[in-house]
């Protein structure tokens, strides 16, 4: 099903002819409305004219976090204060927060952008939508919401917490659709579970899930828990928040809405343009925001454009589950690894959960890496044997796929913490060992 069907399934070259002309009032508007970019792009001694075909795109310079930081809290503001309708903040838990604001018609935009792909779970009129992300700062709780009113499903806004209220409201109110964080999805079907309420009393038809990693392993497990359909969405709170890319009923890649936003893949070392199908950071260009435009911004996210056409229909390319942060990237003894490649390997063992924890220490000059993992239920945790035997294969399936010594730590069920947002999965002491 779609929302907007001709944006959606635009051809190529009409969706270049469109974001080439949307991109070249982007950066005059940047360039009058806010002294940052004009700076920027004096440094770089561009100007907006040299913008003639979308390639000229790369010869202007990169927008980065520390740039939304410098200029808070309204530096960055392209429209005067009364012509904005709200303000949320990026969840960055260090640092000068960076803060987004929204015009009317940017919210508006916002709402398509999400309501494009609760549309593509086949929901809409009719369907029931919870939404158990955070309201507030936090983009997706308000952005779910609105991309649900839009698609003209009635809305339930939970917000997170309370899970087993959250349960019962899934079941009284037939709710169809679920958004929240992968983490929360599994937490409200284990709480189901313990609640003694089966699946089949609930009505869920997709979940929406995003704002954090999930691995196929986890994706397989709360569609098996929640008897529906994961599909998985993107964003952050820099570029709008959630909607700007968001998985079609094939499961194969979230498209791009790139109507709205232009991506590219850049090599994070030396910043090159990589071609499709290469693994890179991820890079935006908004093409309609009014309060908050940006050109080129690092989103530090890793990803590749999936070649090819999607069978759905849609037309905006494809880009690849993010494959993890180039600042959550653990290099252990030489070797590169992001934390959603541990979860790809524990789900391939039945006897423990998908909850991990990964607690990075100093030995002498060395990194250490433990991982928690935390057994099911049925498992018989008094049995060293077994323990021992768990233990050892799992740091094995680690060493083969990953190649990296990890300790691994078998802990009880449910001592791993559970979270309503975003899971906290690195904890990293390193830092504290040498203060
Ligand atoms: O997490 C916006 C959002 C809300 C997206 C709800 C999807 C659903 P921030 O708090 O600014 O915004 O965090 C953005 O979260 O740069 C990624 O690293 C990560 N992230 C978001 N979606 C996904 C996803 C929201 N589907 C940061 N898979 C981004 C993996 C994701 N990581």
């Amino acid at each position: 099903m779609f929302y907007q069907e001709e944006l959606e399934t635009m051809p190529r070259e009409e969706i270049e002819k469109l974001q080439l002309d949307r991109v070249k009032n982007l950066v005059h508007y940047v360039y009058e409305r806010i002294p940052l970019y004009k700076e920027r792009f004096d440094e770089a001694g561009v100007s907006p004219d040299d913008l003639q075909t979308l390639d000229d795109l790369r010869k202007f310079p990169f927008t980065v976090k520390q740039d939304l930081r410098d200029s808070y809290p309204f530096g960055m503001f392209a429209v005067p204060i009364d012509e904005v309708a709200r303000i949320h903040c990026s969840s960055g838990t260090t640092g000068t927060a960076s803060v987004v604001g929204y015009t009317e018609h940017d919210l508006d935009e916002w709402g398509d952008c999400f309501a494009r792909f609760v549309r593509a779970a086949d929901c809409g009129p009719g369907s029931v939508m919870q939404v158990a992300y955070g309201y507030g700062l936090f983009t997706g709780g308000l952005g779910a919401h609105e991309g649900g009113q839009h698609a003209g499903c009635a809305m339930v806004p939970t917000s997170t917490g309370n899970t087993k209220r959250q349960v019962r409201l899934l079941r009284d109110f037939k709710v169809e659709v679920l958004a929240c964080t992968p983490s929360y999805a599994l937490v409200i079907a284990d709480t189901a579970k313990a609640m003694g309420i089966d699946k089949s009393e609930l009505h869920l038809k997709a979940a929406i899930l995003g704002a954090e990693p999930c691995s196929e392993g986890m994706r397989k497990e709360i569609e098996q828990k929640l008897d529906c359909q994961v599909y998985d969405i993107y964003g952050l709170s820099e570029v709008m928040g959630p909607g700007v890319s968001c998985e079609c009923g094939e499961q194969h890649g979230l498209h791009v809405n790139e109507d709205k936003f232009i991506i590219e893949i850049v090599d994070p070392e030396t910043f090159e343009p990589l071609p499709d199908g290469q693994w890179g950071e991820v890079v935006f260009t908004t093409l309609t925001k009014e309060c908050s435009p940006l050109v080129r911004y690092r989103t530090r996210d890793i990803s590749r454009i999936i070649p090819g056409t999607c069978p759905c229909g849609r037309t905006g390319r494809r880009m690849d589950r993010i494959a993890g942060r180039t600042d959550d990237m653990l290099i252990i003894r030489g070797v590169n690894v992001f934390p959603v490649q541990f979860a790809q390997v524990i789900s391939e063992f039945p006897e423990v959960t998908s909850y991990y924890q990964i607690i990075l220490t100093l030995k002498g000059p060395l990194d250490h890496v433990e991982l928690h993992v935390e057994t099911v239920m049925d498992f018989p945790f008094d049995e060293i044997r077994r323990l021992q035997d768990l233990k050892k294969r799992i740091e094995a399936a680690l060493k083969e796929n990953l190649q990296v010594a990890v300790d691994v730590k078998i802990v009880e069920p449910m001592t791993i913490e559970r979270s309503e947002g975003k899971a906290k999965r690195i904890i990293d002491l390193r830092g504290e060992a040498n203060a």
